[in-house]
């Protein structure tokens, strides 16, 4: 893209949200304070050769202790709003029972930080932390779990109602089911392609009751949403199958969440394609109108597009994984993260890749957000995750600089823009991420913080993206790419 030149067209509304996201076990630590218990993803980080290196989020950037430095650090950076997550075993150490005092004094402390620097706090409930007992129990397949959530969103929004009020359920369930119970590469790590349908399910389920739950808790004013990483999909060329590849991509990316949600309903397409896998006899008479809950915001994290090609060997959709690791951006592993779908070829589209070697288009983004704008009329976007990871590495000087960061800031910024322009009402952007963090599977290797952490000592330094951002939360008007771009 061409860097566009400042003009009133880039100047975004004064009330817009600018903010930055983390969540809870990729910066906390203090995995066993306050009464935490293990989640998934410390069990996970345990069992040798699933994240790189053997990192773990035992102390990550030790946010548990060091939060009211960064509270201080979003303050500097004239953040409007902060997007974090509540680690549900630090709340519910079980899964079940009562909450633990500590656990919800902790987030009670930095929400009051927040709001005493006009900082708006963001909670999101659910971030991939189950708690290992409730995985012991069968985890996300099982439908209990999603009853156990809605009973977890209750007790935080009688905590923490009267201070925040913007609460989202779920983030980017697709991940939680597809990596966590298909793949393999995230927690769980489990491969089973049913059981990651059956997970997706119950997260949709378990995010209606949670909205059923804290809408019965909250007041009135407060807003419900849920942060989904739809896919921008494309086809590699025009041809019926390549269109066809796409299909079934978009409907196992985006609209087996978005139908229950929006629609309350499962698309045919996404049945018959996973019909030789499961007759979806999990999906119970009503659950559909649950999960269809009014939101009052859609939160949309974006990274990357994908493009899709049909395999011209054959292979059937529902037998043997054949596919050598691909370059999807989902992690290497011999297991598909799209049951029935073994007949798609990922590729890598050409152009500059991030650290992730995910691709950089923000059209991607305008695509996604004025989709929504059509298939969520009336419902408010939020970009809740839009970031890039590079090979930071600070200066002799100890200065950080990250011109690749702030060109790939500023072209999805303008993308941003010119949604609304074109119609979209979009609320707000949350930076993806605050700081440096516990990058799942790639562990520490992969940098996205606009605040760059020395691992050794904890010390923060903000990088030049950062102070570039900060200069935008403060005027709201886009520059040009600069000052080091
Ligand atoms: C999101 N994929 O994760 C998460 O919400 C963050 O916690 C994470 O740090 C960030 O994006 C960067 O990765 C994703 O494979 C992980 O498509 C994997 C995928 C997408 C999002």
């Amino acid at each position: 893209y061409e860097p566009v030149p400042a003009s009133a067209s880039d100047t975004f509304p004064p009330d817009f949200l600018w903010g930055a996201a983390t969540s809870a076990y990729q910066i906390e630590g203090a995995v066993a304070e306050g009464g935490r218990t293990p989640s998934i993803w410390d069990t996970f980080c345990r069992t040798p050769g699933k994240v790189s290196g053997g990192d773990s989020g035992d102390v990550a950037v030790d946010h548990y202790h060091r939060w009211r430095d960064d509270v201080r650090l979003m303050a500097d950076l004239n953040l409007s709003a902060y997007r974090f997550s509540v680690s549900w075993s630090r709340v519910q150490p079980t899964g079940r029972g009562p909450a633990v005092q500590r656990g919800l004094d902790f987030y009670r402390a930095l929400v009051d930080g927040l709001l005493e620097r006009g900082i708006r706090p963001s909670l999101t409930l659910y971030h991939w932390d189950l708690p290992q007992e409730l995985e012991s129990a069968g985890g996300w397949p099982e439908r209990d779990t999603a009853h156990r959530f809605a009973d977890y969103a209750g007790l935080v929004a009688e905590a923490l109602g009267d201070r925040v009020d913007m609460w989202t359920t779920l983030n980017e369930p697709w991940c939680s089911a597809f990596l966590g119970y298909g793949s393999g590469v995230h927690a769980p790590g489990r491969t089973d392609p049913v059981a990651a349908l059956r997970a997706a399910h119950h997260l949709n389920l378990g995010h209606g009751l949670a909205a059923r739950a804290l809408r019965a808790t909250l007041p009135k004013a407060a807003k419900l949403a849920i942060s989904l990483n739809p896919s921008a999909v494309r086809a590699r060329t025009q041809s019926p199958a390549d269109l066809d590849a796409r299909r079934r991509i978009d409907a196992l990316a985006n609209r087996v969440f978005t139908g229950p949600m929006l629609k309350g309903a499962y698309d045919d397409d996404l049945l018959r394609d996973t019909a030789r896998l499961t007759d979806w006899s999990f999906v119970h008479d009503g659950d559909l109108s649950i999960t269809k809950h009014p939101l009052d915001l859609l939160g949309i994290n974006y990274y990357a597009p994908s493009v899709v090609s049909a395999a011209t060997d054959n292979r059937p959709d529902n037998g043997p994984d054949l596919r050598e690791p691909r370059p999807d951006g989902h992690g290497e592993s011999a297991h598909s993260p799209w049951p029935g779908a073994n007949s798609v070829l990922f590729h890598r589209p050409p152009g500059e890749l991030t650290a992730m070697d995910w691709s950089i288009d923000p059209t991607g983004l305008y695509d996604l957000l004025m989709r929504y704008t059509r298939e969520a009329p009336g419902v408010p976007l939020m970009i809740t995750e839009n970031g890039a990871a590079y090979d930071d590495k600070p200066a002799p000087d100890g200065a950080v600089h990250d011109p690749d960061r702030i060109r790939y800031l500023h072209g999805h910024l303008a993308a941003v823009r010119r949604a609304m322009r074109d119609g979209a009402d979009v609320r707000g952007y949350f930076l993806w991420s605050l700081l440096d963090n516990f990058e799942w599977a790639y562990g520490y290797g992969k940098r996205f913080g606009a605040v760059y952490v020395d691992y050794e000592t904890q010390a923060r330094t903000p990088k030049s993206s950062a102070r570039w951002y900060g200069e935008l939360a403060r005027t709201g008007v886009l520059p040009e790419a600069g000052p080091d771009a």
